[in-house]
């Protein structure tokens, strides 16, 4: 989903199934020269460029000799040479928070740069130019944002994060061995372990906010769908991204939850301003520059944050999303009401509590999520008086790492689910797949997960000059995985004619941490989404097998950086295609967490499988023919008419509703983990 959305659905319909990978030659150059050198450009960024071309461009290209170039005449470009010639920019070396204004500002400039440039050359002669000259920082999230949404860079696939910034993603216990090896020259291998103690029942969670990949998964999710993005600058309008916002932090929630579950753990508590934060937090993670993550000690009050906010204002804020969700409508600047008390109502809530610039009155709403993130995340130093930079929640990339993160999503996931519960829960009417029933639903093979040791390179985390050879320098991180499994899922289709057919797969925890069984209502709010795709039922009996690997709700891990860079090189010098199409979208959950750990002795989930009807729900044609999609809409497109969850995404107050519905299953499935 490296493209530009598509306003016009007519337009994306036609182009959906066309998925041939060459296509993008437009630009001039081809696949395998735009991978090159978007690989090159983020090799070791805060050093100079390795690639003789790009070198050679970043010395030489004068942004502003043709302004002819660019799509709006220059004036990007011209308003960043500006602030380059007066010295106005963020200095090399130094961090960068996405939350931080003016350095938001600053990489925006330079995504509009990028984003305006016409052709290839325009494009990488900018990056080449600007790399050298502004905020390494800075320019990693600009080229990052600028390659997610051109249509110069459809298939490129952007490097793995934690291999480019991976300060950002490892212990400083690790990044010092790192250090050390490159030092003497001594080739290494360390073992990342995850922060903290077993005194702290918090760390047996860790696996999951520090991984690698749901911490990749969190920052492309945000980078897909940025709060920044300006439909008047960028030409086009992201599909339900507010919803969309709920509902990737809603997943995770319900997730991290799922796997406390698994390790004896209660539910996460949501965060209250006005009583301590009981959690603390020591990040053990380092900037690249600027020293230390701040950390947190345990029970301390919230206090107001200098220059940010006042914790008043964040409960005034709170009261007023509140009281539009009491009320049934959000008012817009212009005193006019929007009314919420519909499907289409959680979108507009998603970019009130986000915000995005697509909020209504961001003068009356605020930012709760944003400024809560800041606020939260300077706990530790909240009038500035140590000067230490800003904490682990002003960065998508390191975020999750506290469970205070967990807390925050909880507190907002309530407020959404305060609106969800406004709304008439479905009849069995609007439930019905007229004619089609689901006969029989098992899973072939066993629901079992187990830790396995990934090893990332350190390369680019140590300094060096061209001088010095490099030496290897990995890190060993133990990571959760499952086995392969599928789903078996026979469907009957007594009416006359085909029909489309949408299958939607979740799991419900069965039983809390007491062992009581959750009533539907309560289960069906932490439903995790494990797949959504479209079926064609001839009449009669389908049989339907989905592997767990065909998840629309994940993606495979990304290929290291040295296998990208490899690749690239391999297929520019012998003149072959270079084809990565399936890791082109790094926005969905990686594959290794589709289900959550379980326990030793099986972790019992209600598997709900349930049928609607495809034709109605598609928002675009042709569904049936994409078997793989990312539920965040592909392309920029959102393909599925229903809301995020549906049909589980309204309360149930009466559960034989759902019971005596044929084309709704539930199985009691045990997921196991594996010492
Ligand atoms: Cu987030």
């Amino acid at each position: 989903m490296k493209v530009l959305v598509l306003c016009a659905l007519a337009a994306a319909a036609a182009a959906w199934p066309n998925l041939d990978v060459q296509n993008d030659a437009a630009g001039g150059a081809s696949t395998a020269k735009k991978q090159h050198d978007i690989n090159y450009l983020l090799f070791k960024v805060n050093e100079v460029l390795r690639d003789s071309n790009l070198k050679r461009l970043g010395e030489t290209f004068n942004p502003e000799a043709d302004t002819s170039r660019y799509t709006d005449g220059g004036a990007a470009v011209h308003k960043l040479m500006t602030e380059l010639r007066d010295h106005r920019l963020l200095e090399q070396k130094h961090w960068f928070s996405l939350f931080n204004t003016r350095q938001r500002e600053e990489a925006l400039m330079l995504y509009d740069v990028l984003e305006h440039s016409k052709d290839w050359q325009t494009f990488i002669s900018n990056a080449a130019y600007f790399r050298s000259r502004m905020n390494e920082g800075e320019f990693v999230y600009a080229l990052y944002a600028a390659v997610t949404h051109s249509s110069l860079t459809k298939h490129v696939v952007l490097p793995p994060l934690y291999e480019v910034t991976p300060h950002l993603f490892t212990n400083s216990e690790v990044i010092q061995q790192a250090y050390q090896a490159k030092m003497t020259q001594t080739p290494g291998k360390f073992r990342s372990h995850f922060t903290g103690s077993k005194k702290n029942p918090e760390q047996r969670v860790a696996y999951f906010g520090e991984d690698i990949g749901l911490n990749t998964h969190h920052v492309t999710w945000h980078l897909e769908f940025p709060f920044w993005w300006n439909d008047a600058n960028e030409g086009h309008h992201l599909d339900r991204k507010g919803e969309n916002f709920f509902w990737v932090h809603h997943q995770l929630t319900v997730r991290f939850d799922a796997e406390r579950l698994s390790n004896y753990l209660d539910p996460v508590d949501e965060l209250h301003w006005e009583e301590t934060i009981k959690e603390g937090f020591a990040p053990h993670t380092t900037y690249k520059y600027g020293g230390e993550f701040p950390s947190r000690p345990d029970n301390i009050h919230f206090e107001d944050v200098d220059g940010v906010a006042r914790i008043r204002d964040l409960v005034i804020l709170e009261t007023r999303i509140r009281d539009a969700i009491a009320h049934g409508y959000v008012t817009a600047k212009d005193g006019s009401t929007i009314d919420i008390s519909n499907s289409h109502g959680i979108d507009v809530l998603g970019d009130v509590i986000e915000s995005s610039t697509y909020s209504p009155n961001i003068e009356y709403y605020g930012s709760l999520h944003n400024t809560a993130h800041i606020v939260l995340g300077r706990q530790g130093d909240p009038h500035g008086k140590y000067d230490l930079p800003p904490g682990v929640l002003e960065h998508f990339e390191t975020a999750t790492r506290d469970p205070a993160f967990f807390r925050l999503h909880k507190y907002m996931d309530n407020i959404f689910r305060e609106h969800k519960d406004s709304l008439t829960p479905y009849t069995k009417e609007e439930l019905e797949f007229r004619g089609v029933k689901i006969d029989n639903v098992v899973i072939d093979g066993t629901l079992e997960t187990y830790f396995e040791d990934f090893e990332y390179s350190l390369l680019t985390a140590v300094d060096d000059t061209v001088e010095i050879d490099d030496v290897e320098i990995t890190t060993l991180v133990s990571r959760l995985n499952h086995k392969d499994f599928s789903y078996k899922i026979d469907v009957v289709n007594n009416n006359d004619r085909e029909m489309l057919a949408t299958v939607r797969i979740f799991a419900l925890p069965h039983r809390d941490n007491n062992g009581i069984v959750y009533p539907f209502n309560e289960g069906r709010w932490r439903a995790i989404e494990l797949d959504r795709f479209w079926k064609k039922l001839r009449p009669g009996v389908t049989h339907i097998v989905r592997k767990s690997t065909e998840s629309a709700v994940t993606v495979p891990d990304v290929p290291s950086f040295h296998t990208l860079i490899q690749k690239a090189d391999a297929a520019l010098s012998s003149g072959s295609q270079l084809d990565l199409h399936e890791y082109e979208s790094a926005l969905g959950l990686p594959n290794r967490f589709l289900l959550p750990k379980g326990n030793s002795e099986g972790l019992e989930f209600d598997l709900v499988v349930v049928v609607t009807d495809g034709s109605a729900d598609a928002a675009v044609d042709n569904l049936h023919r994409i078997t793989e999609f990312n539920h965040y809409g592909y392309r920029g497109v959102y393909p599925d008419n229903r809301p995020h969850g549906y049909p589980l995404d309204r309360r149930v107050d009466d559960e034989r509703i759902f019971n005596d519905l044929p084309n709704f299953k539930k199985i009691i499935v045990k997921i196991y983990n594996r010492k």
